[in-house]
């Protein structure tokens, strides 16, 4: 992409309404436009993140066996009064009335309207387990939206269903969603660790949090430190084989929101020197709550013993849009945010020191070129402004790596790299640099601690 063909509204004073790192960068780096509190347009930048973050999230949902489909923003509320959670979700849903009187609501998530979808097709064992997910926009009309994109009242949130035959099929399933997220946020470069949760509004008594660690986070948390640092499983983990073990090794230790916490068990369990209590951005949030929706709704399958059983439930949340904020919480420096290479919007960044010199000019279109044949998918500055403005855009925006491209350096055939992250600078050939550049991105799991 050329900078004079995108849309990248940047903003040069930082909002005051914007009260953290990634709120404030979203807003100047022209990632997201607010049209009402907790509403939001995601600008190109911003969108491309986004739409990265929830192709990791698919992946990893598929690759756990999970098969996506796509339900509607707008239910009817019967569904809701069948569970007789219409009246007590209270005010935080949105409710709606359509010409002909029918009541409608905006979905803050969407187990009624999976258990209906199951209870229409599915009526027998042989047809368990069922895990089902979608990806889609949400709306929870919060008391205090607040954060940007991490409390947004219309949110894009990766939600998941399972269906078993009896409660140790549906720890199964939950177990394979609990390894399946550690391996999403480990892709992402993020730190994710899973605590003992309350069920809230949706129910049930299993269920844990995959919390990021980071001194804004709404959450207070109390774990041991050991789990902070504690690898994810790893693609190749098989999702059809026995995963209690890989997931007792990581609820083994104390790990819980302060809903769940008990100070004498944190202290009596956890020695001292490993007591962390700090803040947490809850990134994903996992339920089994087995028939709770089955009964009241009537989704039984015929088992294998001639007889009707209520299928056993769990759901499954991922934060897309909030893990957008998420992420630049975790990764961000003075002078803007660092994206993980696995979710920036660009591969690297070309900064052209002089646009309309003829030399600077073909070697930038050299390295755009090659770098998007690539498929490094460059972003190359190629305005007119001048070079402090255009360094402190490109960090701003924060790609893992600028080139840059000057008239001094082409005078000894040279081009200077920078690495976002680290601040270190290297000196080479345009040649040399597309194939550095390049070869970053040959593994496409490179963020992923191993
Ligand atoms: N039905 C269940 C699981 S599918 C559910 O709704 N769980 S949840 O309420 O915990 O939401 C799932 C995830 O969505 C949370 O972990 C959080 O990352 C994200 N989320 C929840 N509320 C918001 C919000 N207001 N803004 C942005 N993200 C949110």
């Amino acid at each position: 992409m050329r900078l004079s063909n995108y849309f990248l509204p940047l903003l040069k004073e930082t909002p005051a309404s914007a009260e953290i790192a990634s709120h404030r960068y979203m807003l100047r780096a022209g990632m997201i436009k607010q049209h009402s509190a907790g509403i939001y347009s995601w600008l190109p930048l911003g969108y491309k993140v986004m739409k990265k973050i929830e192709q990791i999230v698919r992946e990893e949902q598929n690759r756990a066996g999970c098969v996506e489909m796509l339900m509607p923003t707008i239910q009817p509320a019967e569904l809701w009064r069948e569970s007789d959670r219409y009246d007590d979700y209270g005010k935080e849903m949105l409710r709606i009335t359509d010409r002909g009187g029918r009541e409608l609501l905006y979905g803050p998530t969407n187990e009624e309207m999976l258990t209906d979808v199951f209870r229409t097709f599915v009526r027998s064992y042989k047809e368990l387990p069922q895990l089902l997910y979608h990806i889609q926009w949400k709306f929870r009309d919060e008391v205090s939206p607040r954060f940007g994109v991490m409390r947004g009242r219309e949110f894009l949130m990766k939600d998941a269903y399972s269906f078993d035959m009896d409660m140790d099929a549906a720890v199964v399933s939950y177990n394979k969603m609990f390894i399946a997220y550690l391996n999403t946020f480990a892709r992402m470069g993020l730190k994710a660790v899973p605590m003992q949760a309350d069920t809230g509004p949706i129910g049930g008594d299993l269920s844990h949090e995959f919390l990021i660690l980071a001194d804004t986070g709404e959450s207070e948390v109390f774990c041991h430190a050991d789990l902070v640092d504690m690898p994810a499983p790893g693609l190749d983990v098989d999702f059809n084989s026995d995963l209690q073990s890989l997931v007792d090794e990581r609820t083994a230790l104390y790990a819980r929101t302060d809903e769940m916490h008990e100070a004498d068990v944190f202290e009596a369990e956890v020695p001292k020197d490993k007591r962390l209590s700090a803040r947490g951005i809850e990134v994903g949030h996992i339920f089994c709550f087995g028939d709770k929706y089955s009964k009241a709704m009537g989704a039984k399958v015929m088992g294998p013993d001639g007889k009707e059983h209520f299928a056993q439930m769990g759901s499954y949340g991922v934060g897309v849009s909030r893990l957008v904020g998420g992420i630049i919480e975790a990764s961000h420096d003075d002078a803007g945010i660092i994206w993980p290479k696995s979710v920036t919007p660009f591969g690297a960044g070309i900064i052209n020191l002089r646009a309309g010199d003829e030399e600077c000019d073909s070697v930038c279109e050299d390295l755009y070129a090659k770098l998007s044949a690539a498929g490094v998918d460059p972003l190359y500055d190629d305005k007119k402004d001048r070079g402090g403005v255009k360094f402190s855009r490109m960090d701003l925006i924060g790609l893992p790596y600028q080139i840059v491209v000057g008239p001094r350096g082409l005078k000894d055939g040279i081009v200077e790299i920078k690495d976002r992250k680290t601040g270190e600078r290297q000196n080479q050939s345009p040649e040399a640099a597309i194939a550095f550049i390049t070869a970053q991105y040959a593994d496409q799991n490179t963020d992923m601690p191993l």
